[in-house]
């Protein structure tokens, strides 16, 4: 699938519409998701327009899953999150709405698995 220079997430790396961002540097951008599904849930997507994870070159998904690293990191000491599910959906029929390569970091408490 060709990538569409208008999705949102293109949008959002032009400055064109606002993000509340919580990391960049020259490869990525990291953003609060604006339908969380936990406190603290992170988009990482790399600069790199690339509409799934099968089209993004091996660098730059390197240089992503280091900002995803990072980033968790952050959550962890920032949140005190106990642990972080990596959701990553490539393609319409994964469930991706947005077509441009992103990361999902949802944190996650014990107390939500019911244990106390
Ligand atoms: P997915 O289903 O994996 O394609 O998830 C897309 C995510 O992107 C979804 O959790 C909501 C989020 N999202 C959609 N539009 C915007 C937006 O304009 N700003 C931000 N911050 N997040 C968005």
């Amino acid at each position: 699938m060709a990538y569409d220079n208008d999705n949102i997430f293109a949008k959002i790396l032009r400055g064109e519409i606002p993000a509340f961002k919580v990391h960049e540097d020259e490869n990525v951008l990291a953003f609060m998701d604006i339908m969380p599904q936990a406190d603290g849930h992170v988009l990482v997507i790399p600069k790199t327009p690339a509409v799934t994870l099968l089209d993004l070159p091996a660098d730059a998904a390197a240089t992503t899953i280091q900002a995803v690293q990072k980033v968790a990191r952050g959550l962890k000491a920032a949140l005190n999150v106990e642990g972080i599910v990596l959701m990553q959906l490539s393609g319409e029929a994964a469930g991706q709405t947005v077509p441009h390569v992103h990361f999902h970091l949802i944190p996650t408490h014990i107390h939500h698995l019911g244990k106390h």
